[in-house]
């Protein structure tokens, strides 16, 4: 089981021209990865998230600004702030997760191991907790 909120470095090879940050399956990101997508333009203020998944692993990465995201495995909570390209956090399965305070030019970058599924998501923290708890 991996810990609440573990977060992973990653590298940045920097030069006169740069940063550039590498994410290696196995090395960095623990799973072979299926599916990745992004959030962006998230408008002042709005919250997203407010599910947990059933399977799915996955690592965000603030490629760009920042955002909040707490993690609640229906035990513990934790906040992590993201705000580095070199920095993700592992979100588990059975982790309820909610982003907050994204910074204008916040980009949420997302490596999962699953291809899109809704049946993979809880969108009800009634139902996460009743779930968990079976
Ligand atoms: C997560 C957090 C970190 C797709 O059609 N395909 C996809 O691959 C994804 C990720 C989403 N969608 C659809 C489902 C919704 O109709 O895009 C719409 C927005 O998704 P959602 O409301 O779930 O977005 P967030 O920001 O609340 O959550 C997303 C991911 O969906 C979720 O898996 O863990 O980011």
């Amino acid at each position: 089981m991996n810990m609440l909120g573990e977060i992973i470095d990653l590298q940045s090879l920097e030069d006169s021209r740069g940063g550039l940050v590498v994410a290696e399956t196995q090395r960095h990101i623990p799973f072979e990865v299926k599916r990745v997508y992004w959030i962006h333009g998230t408008q002042s203020g709005v919250e997203r998230g407010f599910h947990a998944h059933k399977a799915l692993r996955q690592v965000a990465v603030a490629v760009s600004g920042s955002c909040y995201m707490v993690l609640d495995d229906g035990i513990d909570q934790t906040t992590v702030h993201l705000n580095s390209p070199t920095q993700g956090v592992l979100i588990g399965p059975r982790v309820w997760h909610v982003m907050s305070n994204f910074s204008k030019d916040c980009v949420l970058l997302v490596f999962a191991d699953m291809h899109y599924d809704e049946l993979d998501y809880i969108r009800s923290y009634d139902e996460f907790t009743s779930w968990i708890s079976k």
